[in-house]
């Protein structure tokens, strides 16, 4: 009898730690009610969605995936990026006449620089079509995101790649946030009649629109002294003559800043009056309640501080969706990293 149970204990054990490793753990985070809808990618950096609600997500090696609704995973196109330190392929958006013309927008990193290319999605990706080219890359300050805005316009964040005086120059693609019309023209009403937007953006990588058209910007700064920003066409945001707390005449100060730690602020989402923004070294979604007005905020506060580095929020259809970051080579991979998390918001 003692020599079964010498068996049975410790396979007792082996069967509990078994499934504490298989079985998705629930997200810890009172108040939220949340599920792990993929596992085991390899950094996951953008998020949209299609209108018949699938999920389209990039991967930063070069895939482009759908998340069926039934969980499966499925690549409709690998592209040949430039994956080095932070670059590779970033941004994706989709069309919002996607019905009609089936246009998957993307931002990636290739041999000669960062460009922003329409591929045709029918099956898979096809037809690629380079809107802008030879945006400055870099290892590092790639900026990334794109989205379109409620003008129907492409909206695009580019890092200082590295060269931070470039961000004060207004001829130059690096250190902006960018507008173009979506065939890949300069709109006429572009503060500079180029593509430039706004300028003195270091490294952007986080765009939200309330329902009321403000549009907020989330970039990262030198050693800690991460903004979020009220965009304004033609507005310079200081890099690098100023960042964080420090602004002069003809410079736009942050709505936030984080001077005390680094958060290191990626994807953001807007809703309900909060912005949620992703926190790649503060390990964090980051929930800033805004003023009535949208012009300042009321408190903020960390959510969901389990999961590591989090690379992407993005609201859709009431929840949240977010993308963990912990294989980008700068975190501690957990088990199933990278995930894609859903979150129900109210
Ligand atoms: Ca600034």
């Amino acid at each position: 009898m003692r020599r079964k149970y010498f068996l049975i204990i410790p396979l007792v054990i082996l069967l509990a730690v078994i499934l504490v490793l298989v079985i998705p753990k629930p997200l810890n985070q009172s108040g939220y009610q949340s599920n792990i809808l993929a596992e085991n990618l390899n950094v996951p950096w953008a998020i949209d969605f299609l209108p018949n609600n699938t999920m389209i997500f990039t991967q930063r090696g070069g895939d482009v995936s759908l998340l069926n609704q039934d969980g499966s995973v499925v690549s409709v196109g690998r592209i040949n990026v430039t994956a080095k330190g932070e670059s590779g392929l970033l941004g994706v958006a989709v069309d919002p006449q996607f019905a009609q013309n089936k246009y998957i927008y993307v931002y990636y990193t290739s041999a000669t620089g960062n460009r922003v290319s329409r591929f045709v999605l029918d099956g898979k990706l096809q037809n690629e079509t380079v809107l802008l080219d030879n945006i400055p890359s870099n290892t590092i300050h790639n900026g990334g995101r794109i989205k379109f805005g409620p003008d129907g316009m492409l909206y695009i964040t580019t890092g200082d790649a590295g060269n931070s005086s470039s961000a004060q120059d207004i001829n130059s693609l690096s250190g902006k946030i960018l507008r173009m019309n979506k065939d890949g023209s300069v709109p006429a009403t572009n503060p500079f009649k180029n593509y430039v937007y706004t300028y003195g953006n270091r490294d952007p990588q986080g765009l939200a629109w309330s329902p009321n058209g403000t549009l907020y910007e989330s970039e990262h700064g030198d050693i800690m002294n991460d903004e979020i920003n009220i965009l304004v066409p033609g507005g310079n945001y200081g890099w690098p003559i100023y960042q964080g707390n420090k602004t002069g005449t003809g410079f736009i100060a942050p709505l936030v800043v984080y001077v005390n730690y680094t958060l290191a602020s990626s994807g953001m989402a807007f809703f309900n009056n909060k912005l949620y923004v992703a926190g790649l070294r503060g390990s964090q979604l980051r929930q800033i309640s805004l003023s009535n007005d949208g012009m300042g905020y009321t408190g903020q506060q960390a959510l969901f501080t389990q999961l590591g580095r989090i690379r992407e929020v993005v609201y859709h259809d009431g929840y949240l969706y977010i993308a963990t970051s912990n294989t980008d080579g700068r975190g501690i991979p957990q088990i199933g990293d990278d995930k894609i998390i859903r979150i129900k918001v109210n």
